[in-house]
Formats: structure tokens, C-alpha cells, sequence
């Protein structure tokens, strides 16, 4: 993997950049689309496409528990398993033993934990988690981490960033021993510590990771903190290596954080939304279900260029909201990471053209307008 970067802006820390793979290049800044279990909920690679997408996540967690590794290698990876030729980014699994698994117990080696599915026990490490990202053949794999809720003590931030910086360099090591295949990134962690994130940044950047995610973030914290936390913490990153913040987040945060000099982004938001009947526009979020676009004939948004908004109205989108139709999630999805993947390349258009400032400015301008 390359990464270049082509430009900075000059009044704030906003940067344009690219990541070359052997699937292709990655435009930064860049939202990936979440495809836990294998599929962007609802839509193919053709609409993925469409909508812009370079590039998709998906978890280490959920596929190693169904369908399991053994069928991921028979099937010949991820990759064409789900007949996605473009890049793939890996979560470790981290987040997950968090969010979802139930009795996660963290030791020095690992985590056991009980599977959401069917209770059945397994044990991950970190040299296990990479492993899992290897047979998945993912592009970027994720380093093991221990991921705090909101709000957590100090204490507690501070031994889950140590067991991330253990984990980090054991995950290393083992993928080093591999011959480095394609690409690993160290996760930050360390709550809403400056000092903790400070050590913990300090101490993945002594590991040569393909590059940095800032993990921990947009775990229930009000918006300002994370922020700050992210503020503090982008700037200490290299340079010359992506920037990637997990798990965030709204369009408002997405201008925020690439400001502040973030290069990829992922969070459910908007396709999760979208099945919610929750819209995202220029002017502002729409609930489809609501009784004024009974009768309207417009598009969602009159600015976008995605198939939903150049084939179909208000009105008929409402009507199939409410009907629980199946065509209402994938026209809805569509349309929301769409609106997500042109946000990211107007940021770019505006970055390249050192208008940044005024592209933010003009952003919220129309979002505070509403449907
Ligand atoms: N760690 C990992 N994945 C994540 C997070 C994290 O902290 C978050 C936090 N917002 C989302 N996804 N491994
Ligand atoms: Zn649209």
C-alpha cells in the first residue's frame, strides 16, 4: 500500500490524499460503507458502485462466526465470496466483544467470549484476529483493541490502553512473521484522557503500521468531547501514513473531522438510517414517513444525482416506507450513501481547490435551511 499526500489546506489541517492498493486506489478523505456480515444491507456491488464507494468494511467478528473461517477459505476470501473487487478494510473484532459478544473476558493473551448467535464459546487473540483477516484476504486489517465505553475511569482507560498497545505489537509481530500481507493499522484508545491518548499514540507510532485508527470515540460522549479528544489526537499522528476515525458518524461530524485532518471514515449511520426511513439532504435529514410527503412529487433531494432521486418522488418512497416494502431499504440506502460518498468528494473538490473554509461554511448554511 501507498499512500500520498497531495495536498494541504492552508488555513486548517484538512488534507487530500490517496491510498494505492493492488484492488485499486482509495481517494481520501473517504467514507466506507459497513458491510458487517458480508453485505451492505441491501444493496449489490453494482448499486455500491453507483453510489461511489471505493472501498467497505467488514467485520472480523460476525464472519468468523458465521459462515466461519473454513467456508471464507473454500470460498477463496471475502473478496470473491461477495463479489466486491475493490478494497476491503477488516475490523478486528475489538469492537465487537464490546458492543455485542456476551461475557467478553479480557487476559493478557486474548479475549474469551460467548457468540450473539448461539452462546457457543470462543477464544480471540490478537495473533488469531489477524489471522482471521488474512484468510478473509482483507486490504486493511485492523489490530486487536480494547475499546472503553462512555463514561470510564481512568484506571480503566489506562488498562485497556495497555493491553491495546500488547495486543497491537503481538498482532505486528505475527503479521510480520506472515510476510506482511497487504496491510495492518494500530488503534488508538485511551478514552477522553489527552494524556492517555498521548502514551497510546506514542507508543503504536514506535510500530510500523501501514497506518493509525483513533478508536474509542462516538461511544456515547457528548459531540464536543469527542472533538477534543480527536483534536488532541490527530495531530500527533504521522503524516505521511491515513488517519482513520471508527465508528463516526454524521454528516456534520464528517466536515468536522476531516477539518481536523481525519482521512476515512465508516459508521452504519447512513445505511442503518435509511432502513429507519431516516433521510440525509443538502438541506437537512427528512423522516420519509412523514404525513407532508404524502403528496409530493419531488425527489428526496433535488441536488442528488442518485438513482432514487432521479427516478422516484416523496410521495411513492412514503407509500412504500409504509408499506414495509423491500424496494423502500434498498431506494433509501442507496440514497443515503450516496449523499455520504458525494459529501466526501466535495470535501475533496474543496480541498483541492484550498476552499475548505468556505465549502464548511456554505455546508451548513444548506443544512439549516430543512426539507
Ligand atoms: N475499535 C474497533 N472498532 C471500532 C471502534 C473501536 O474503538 C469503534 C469506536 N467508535 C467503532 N468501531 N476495533
Ligand atoms: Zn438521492
Amino acid at each position: 500500500m501507498k499512500f500520498t499526500l497531495i495536498k494541504k489546506s492552508t488555513r486548517n489541517r484538512a488534507r487530500l490524499g490517496m491510498i494505492d492498493t493492488p484492488r485499486g486506489r482509495i481517494q481520501t478523505p473517504i467514507f466506507m460503507p459497513v458491510g458487517t456480515v458480508g453485505s451492505v444491507k441491501a444493496l449489490t456491488s453494482d448499486d455500491l458502485k453507483h453510489c461511489g464507494a471505493q472501498i467497505i468494511l467488514g467485520n472480523t467478528y460476525h464472519l468468523y462466526l458465521r459462515p466461519g473461517c473454513d467456508v471464507m477459505s473454500h470460498m477463496g476470501g471475502l473478496h470473491e465470496f461477495i463479489r466486491w473487487d475493490r478494497p476491503m478494510l477488516t475490523d478486528s473484532g475489538g469492537f465487537q466483544f464490546f458492543s455485542l459478544a456476551k461475557l467478553a473476558k479480557f487476559t493478557e493473551d486474548g479475549v474469551t467470549f460467548q457468540s450473539h448467535i448461539d452462546g457457543s464459546r470462543h477464544f480471540f487473540s490478537p495473533e488469531k484476529s489477524v489471522e482471521i483477516q488474512t484468510i478473509l484476504g482483507s486490504d486493511i486489517m485492523m489490530s486487536l483493541d480494547w475499546c472503553m465505553g462512555y463514561p470510564a475511569t481512568f484506571d480503566q482507560a489506562q488498562t485497556a490502553l495497555e493491553k491495546t498497545t500488547a495486543w497491537a505489537q503481538k498482532g505486528y509481530d505475527f503479521w510480520q512473521a506472515q510476510g506482511a500481507p497487504n496491510n495492518l493499522f494500530g488503534i488508538v484508545q485511551g478514552g477522553m484522557f489527552k494524556d492517555l491518548r498521548t502514551r497510546s499514540a506514542e507508543e503504536l507510532m514506535q510500530i510500523d503500521f501501514s497506518g493509525f485508527a483513533i478508536g474509542g470515540l462516538s461511544v456515547g460522549e457528548p459531540t464536543d468531547l469527542m472533538y477534543e479528544m480527536a483534536n488532541h489526537t490527530l495531530p500527533l499522528l504521522p503524516e505521511n501514513k491515513p488517519r482513520y476515525i471508527m465508528g463516526v458518524g454524521t454528516p456534520e461530524n464528517l466536515v468536522e473531522l476531516t477539518q481536523m485532518g481525519c482521512d476515512m471514515f465508516d459508521c452504519v449511520m447512513p445505511s442503518r438510517n435509511a432502513r429507519n426511513g431516516k433521510l440525509f439532504t443538502s438541506k437537512g435529514d427528512m423522516n420519509i414517513h412523514n404525513a407532508r410527503f404524502k403528496f409530493d412529487t419531488r425527489p428526496i433531494d433535488e441536488t442528488c444525482s442518485c438513482y432514487t432521486c432521479q427516478n422516484y418522488t416523496r410521495a411513492y418512497l412514503r407509500h412504500l416506507y409504509k408499506s414495509r416494502e423491500l424496494l423502500a431499504y434498498r431506494l433509501n440506502t442507496i440514497h443515503n450513501l450516496y449523499y455520504y460518498l458525494d459529501l466526501m468528494a466535495k470535501m475533496r473538490e474543496a480541498i483541492q481547490a484550498d476552499e475548505f473554509d468556505a465549502f464548511k461554511r456554505q455546508f451548513y448554511e444548506n443544512r439549516a435551511q430543512g426539507v
